[in-house]
């Protein structure tokens, strides 16, 4: 048992140091934390694919600790992101589904949140990547040509360039620190969600010209040859090429470490790969055989590498934590014919589990996790269960900061177990899709719901059923033998369980503020 009650600094490294079995207290680390999209459990061979080779990933996880028992908040993105920054389970928050790409911003800017916690130990703090989490006041009617917000800066960030929402959405334009990149006065950009613009050329119109066609949806804006969710006229020298979105992202993030090399810094690191639509730079098309999702996981990977390699020249990998996961399951057609389903073979993305994006198995939740901090990460594979959700508290922990009690509510101190030195993971955790699921231990119990139980576009087994489901997760990690009838005592206490933690608004005890209670 870990216990590591934090009332001020010193104290809180000290607790750091004796998760690390060290004397004396070092200079918090850099952190850089890698948030991929819909890259799947199975889908690193560090994690078993046998198809895709992703070496930096692999010497990443070989360097620090792996997981194998770490979740995500919920089985899509937003969600995911939003219990990230914020600490908090993503179903207390109604309106924090996928949001469209004119969404305003849903993430409070009074509570504390993830880069807040860095910055007020010190740190400089920046984004690149996807967003996703709205921007500006009101949704629909930000004015495009004008600074967005609020936005990653009111959220805590001194620095952001980012993509509003997803490849697959407009605005199909890049923001740094809240600006459209690239963007002409004699051009400017109009966006929305409900009506096309005259004249506007729309993917339904386009068919036979398109880079790549939808299997489903994405049928409005044509950027880039690729049809969108969303409408967009207008700043036609800010629009982005697919193509080069990994060297762009890759390259500001390099950026963002050198200018930063001589203070602490955190930074957010929210690939685009490997979500849809997939269209991999041309070095890395053909790679895998697998065709462009397989291509895009190898091109996530050369990214992550292009970060461990400028950690390793700018002498900073020591003094750096870096964090690795991903927002949700994986899924093979997510809306557009490029051929993943035909060339997906024997690869499993989710691994061993049933399920994907979108479903309460657990292919929706249970994702890759790599903590690597040399010499105070231990190197190794741990099956304690964690969640992304336990970031904030973890790694308030981390730069001894307090929490107040309203903040995180549902984030833990994690990090003697993130660093390898607790095996004590969390006692249980809420899963979250179309319904809520509990796990608990080898337990988890999924609430009845009306949804429908497969989306037959994605081809995805949602888990939803009128009927409790009960799965033994050790025995079962599959969650093929529903155990509700014969566990009825294990359901209903599970059940009585989840419906308490609904109600009371929060899991971490205000009192405990960073304390491992169990
Ligand atoms: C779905 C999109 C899918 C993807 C997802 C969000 C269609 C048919 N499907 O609605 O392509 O964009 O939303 O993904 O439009 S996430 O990873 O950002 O949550
Ligand atoms: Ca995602």
């Amino acid at each position: 048992m870990e216990i590591c009650r934090i009332t001020f600094t010193s104290l809180a490294l000290g607790c750091v140091m004796l998760a690390m079995g060290h004397a004396k207290a070092p200079t918090p680390p850099n952190v850089v934390f890698i948030y991929a999209d819909d890259l799947g459990y199975g889908d690193t061979s560090i994690y078993g694919a046998k198809r895709v080779h992703t070496p930096n990933i692999d010497r990443l996880a070989r360097q620090g600790m792996r997981f194998t028992n770490a979740y995500s908040s919920s089985a899509t993105c937003t969600p995911s992101r939003y219990s990230v920054m914020t600490g908090s389970y993503a179903f207390r928050k109604p309106g924090t589904g996928v949001l469209p790409g004119d969404a305003a911003l849903i993430v409070p800017t009074d509570r504390a949140t993830l880069p807040d916690v860095f910055k007020k130990a010190g740190y400089t703090t920046g984004i690149v990547g996807k967003w996703h989490l709205g921007l500006g006041e009101k949704g629909g009617e930000q004015d495009w040509n004008e600074e967005v917000t609020p936005g990653p800066r009111e959220v805590g960030f001194d620095y952001s360039f980012i993509m509003a929402a997803t490849g697959d959405r407009v605005p199909c334009v890049y923001l740094e620190n809240q600006k459209v990149v690239g963007l002409v006065e004699e051009d400017p950009i109009h966006v929305s969600y409900k009506h096309a613009f005259p004249g506007e050329v729309t993917g339904d119109m386009e068919l036979d010209q398109l880079k790549m066609k939808p299997s489903a949806g994405h049928n409005q804006a044509v950027v880039n040859g690729i049809p969108r969710i969303g409408y967009m006229v207008g700043g036609k020298d800010a629009q982005w090429k697919d193509e080069d979105r990994a060297d762009l992202f890759t390259n500001k993030a390099i950026e963002f470490l050198e200018k930063n090399k001589d203070n602490p810094f955190f930074l957010y690191f929210a690939t685009h790969d490997i979500h849809v639509p997939r269209v991999p730079h041309s070095r890395f098309v053909g790679k895998t055989g697998m065709g462009a999702r397989g291509d895009v996981i190898v091109e996530l990977d050369w990214t992550v590498g292009k970060i461990l390699e400028t950690l390793d020249r700018l002498g900073l990998a020591k003094n750096t934590l870096v964090i690795l996961s991903s927002d949700n399951g994986p899924v093979i057609d997510d809306g557009y014919q490029d051929r993943a389903v035909e060339l997906l073979g024997d690869h499993k993305p989710a691994g061993p589990f049933r399920g994907g994006k979108y479903s309460m198995f657990e292919g929706g939740t249970r994702q890759p996790l790599i903590v690597r901090w040399p010499g105070h990460a231990k190197r190794g594979v741990s099956d304690a269960v964690v969640s992304q959700v336990d970031f904030l508290a973890s790694f308030a922990a981390l730069t001894g900061q307090q929490l107040e009690s309203e903040d995180a509510p549902d984030s833990f101190n994690l990090l003697p177990v993130l660093l390898g030195h607790s095996k004590v993971g969390r006692e249980d955790y809420v899963e979250y899709a179309g319904s809520l699921a509990i796990r608990e231990g080898k337990w988890k119990y999924i609430r009845p719901s009306k949804g429908a139980a497969f989306e037959p576009t994605t081809a995805t087994e949602l888990g939803n059923s009128p009927e409790d489901q009960l799965y033994d997760l050790i025995k079962d990690p599959g969650e093929r033998h529903n155990l509700a009838i014969e566990q009825s005592e294990v359901v209903r206490r599970l059940s009585t369980k989840l419906a308490r933690y609904e109600r009371d608004g929060r899991t971490r005890d205000a009192k405990d503020s960073l304390e491992v209670t169990h």
